[in-house]
């Protein structure tokens, strides 16, 4: 696998929306992530996650996340515009309010190694490194991957994360 377009994705999701259960939303959501792959595609279980910094009474989390490496020519900025299309068309939108239930949230984790820092795009993403309901689908699909910033992999950060979420694989 040629790690420098490696690109690593996470899914969430706790509101349905059409019919569609947050679980079937996941399910399209790597459907469609698939077409931004060269080769490589990689998909995670899927969990069900406590929700963390979010509104009281927020329901739960379905978490997931993707791994591949990206179609030739293919920059971070593109894929962010095209996984923010992907989240409206699951009728995300409206009124802004911080961690708000969404039928579907795809944060772009990594993408190679190329960072930005920037209102609209921080990459490496902030705050995975503390996250189980990120790190624990990435260590599923890429346990080996040094977390750019960290000399750890993603399965040492997950072992050193003292957290009190509740991560339950479903799928
Ligand atoms: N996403 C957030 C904030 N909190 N908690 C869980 N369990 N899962 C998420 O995907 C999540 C969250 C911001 O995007
Ligand atoms: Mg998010
Ligand atoms: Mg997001």
């Amino acid at each position: 696998m040629n790690r420098s377009s490696l690109v690593l994705i996470g899914i969430g999701s706790n509101l349905p929306w059409a019919g569609g259960s947050c679980v079937d939303i996941v399910h399209a959501a790597f459907e469609s992530l698939r077409t931004f792959a060269r080769d490589g595609y990689r998909m995670s279980s899927i969990y069900r996650t406590s929700p963390v910094d979010c509104p009281p009474d927020s329901a739960d989390f379905i978490n997931a996340a993707v791994a591949f490496n990206a179609v030739e020519g293919l920059t971070p900025e593109q894929l962010l515009r095209e996984v923010k299309a992907l989240e409206r068309s699951f009728g995300r939108g409206g009124v802004w309010q911080r961690n708000a239930p969404r039928p579907l949230d795809v944060d772009v984790l990594t993408f190679g190694n190329e960072q930005r820092n920037t209102a609209e795009f921080t990459l490496p993403h902030a705050r995975v490194t503390q996250r189980a309901f990120v790190l624990v689908p990435l260590a599923e699909i890429a346990p080996d991957h040094v977390w750019p910033g960290t000399q750890m992999t993603v399965s040492e950060l997950l072992a050193k994360l003292d957290t009190d979420e509740c991560v339950e694989r479903l799928v």
